[in-house]
C-alpha cells in the first residue's frame, strides 16, 4: 500500500512536470589503497555529481568494522539505495539482514560477498576476478614457454579479488607443470607492502631462483619493481612481471621496460552503478550480475595505449 502510494505520487509529480526528488545513495568505499581504488572513487563521485545524485560517501580505511558502521548509518539516514565494495567476502549477513528489514536495496560494487541468502542484495556489478587470474597465467605461460619459478604477491587476505585471482592463475599452472609458485604472501594491494614483501622474497633462499612475479595488482608490482632494482636486478628482464588493473603508472612502467604485462580491471563503474541504482529505485528488475568490459595489454601495446588510459 505504501509502495503503491509512493508510486502514484511519483507519477503525479512526473505528470505535473515537477522533478522527482534526487536519489540519495549511500556508498561505503574500502579505502584508498591503490591507484585502482582512487580511480574507482573518482568515477563514483564525479558521476553522482553529474547526475545530481545525493551521494553519501564513506571511506572505511580498509577496515570491515568501519564499513559495517557506515552501512548502519545509511540505514539510520534512510537513504534510497545502499552500495558498497566489501573489503572481504565474509561477515556481512547480519548487517545485510538489517538493511533488508529496513527495505533498502543493496548494490555490491567491485567485490563479491559470500552469503547463503541471495535476496540480501539486488545485484553485483564488477569484474570476473577468476578470469583475470587466468588471463595473467595464460600470458605468463606464453611469455615463458611454460617454464617459470614464480613469486606471488597476493591481495588483501579474504578479499574476493585475492581469492579469485589466485584461483584462476593456479588453474593455468595446473595445466603447465613447468610453472611453479615458490613464494606467496599478501602485500595487501599496496605499493609499500608490495615492496616490503618483495624485499623479503629476494632475501629468502627460494628468492634467488625466481624468474617471474605475479602480483594481484599493479601497485604491489610497482612496489616490487623498486625492491628488485634496489637488489641490483632488472625488473621486466631478470624477473618477468605480470600484474592486474591497468593503471596509468603500470603502463608507464611497461613503456620503461620494467613491467611486462597488465591484465585490465576497469574501475570506472560510476555510470553503470547509478544506472542500476536509478532502475532499482524505480522498481525495475535488474540483472543479478553485471560484468565490466576488460582487456589484456603487454609491453608492445603500452606506448600506443597510454594516451587513452583514463585511470
Ligand atoms: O585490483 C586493487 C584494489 O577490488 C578490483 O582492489 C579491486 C582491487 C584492485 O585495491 O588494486
Amino acid at each position: 500500500m505504501k509502495d503503491a502510494l509512493a508510486l502514484s505520487c511519483a507519477a503525479l509529480l512526473l505528470a505535473s512536470g515537477a522533478r522527482a526528488a534526487p536519489l540519495t545513495v549511500g556508498f561505503s568505499q574500502i579505502g584508498a589503497e591503490s591507484g585502482w581504488r582512487t580511480a574507482n572513487t573518482e568515477s563514483i563521485k564525479s558521476e553522482a555529481a553529474k547526475r545530481g545524485v545525493n551521494l553519501r560517501f564513506s571511506d572505511a580505511q580498509q577496515k570491515q568494522e568501519n564499513q559495517i558502521k557506515a552501512l548502519r548509518s545509511f540505514v539510520a539516514q534512510g537513504v534510497d539505495v545502499i552500495a558498497f565494495s566489501p573489503v572481504v567476502e565474509t561477515g556481512w549477513e547480519p548487517v545485510l539482514r538489517e538493511i533488508k528489514q529496513a527495505g533498502i536495496p543493496v548494490i555490491l560494487t567491485d567485490r563479491a560477498v559470500a552469503v547463503s541468502d541471495p535476496s540480501l542484495y539486488a545485484t553485483f556489478i564488477g569484474s570476473d576476478f577468476v578470469e583475470e587470474g587466468r588471463r595473467a597465467g595464460r600470458w605468463l605461460a606464453q611469455k615463458t614457454g611454460g617454464r617459470a619459478v614464480i613469486a606471488e604477491l597476493v591481495g588483501t587476505p579474504g578479499s574476493a579479488p585475492a581469492i579469485d585471482r589466485k584461483k584462476g592463475f593456479e588453474e593455468i599452472l595446473s595445466a603447465n607443470p613447468g610453472m611453479k609458485i615458490v613464494l606467496s604472501q599478501s602485500g595487501d594491494f599496496t605499493r609499500a607492502k608490495g615492496k616490503e614483501v618483495m624485499e623479503a622474497f629476494l632475501k629468502s633462499p627460494e628468492g634467488r631462483n625466481i624468474t617471474a612475479l605475479f602480483a594481484h595488482n599493479d601497485d604491489m608490482a610497482l612496489g616490487a619493481i623498486q625492491a628488485i632494482e634496489e637488489a641490483g636486478l632488472r625488473p621486466g628482464k631478470d624477473i618477468v612481471i605480470v600484474s592486474i588493473d591497468g593503471v596509468h603508472d603500470a603502463f608507464e612502467a611497461m613503456v620503461a621496460g620494467k613491467l611486462n604485462c597488465t591484465v585490465e580491471c576497469n574501475p570506472l563503474i560510476g555510470p553503470q552503478l547509478f544506472d542500476l541504482a536509478a532502475a532499482i529505485a524505480a522498481g525495475k528488475t535488474v540483472p543479478r550480475r553485471v560484468p565490466v568490459d576488460e582487456g589484456v595489454y603487454d609491453e608492445s601495446q603500452a606506448a600506443a595505449a597510454l594516451p587513452n588510459r583514463h585511470y
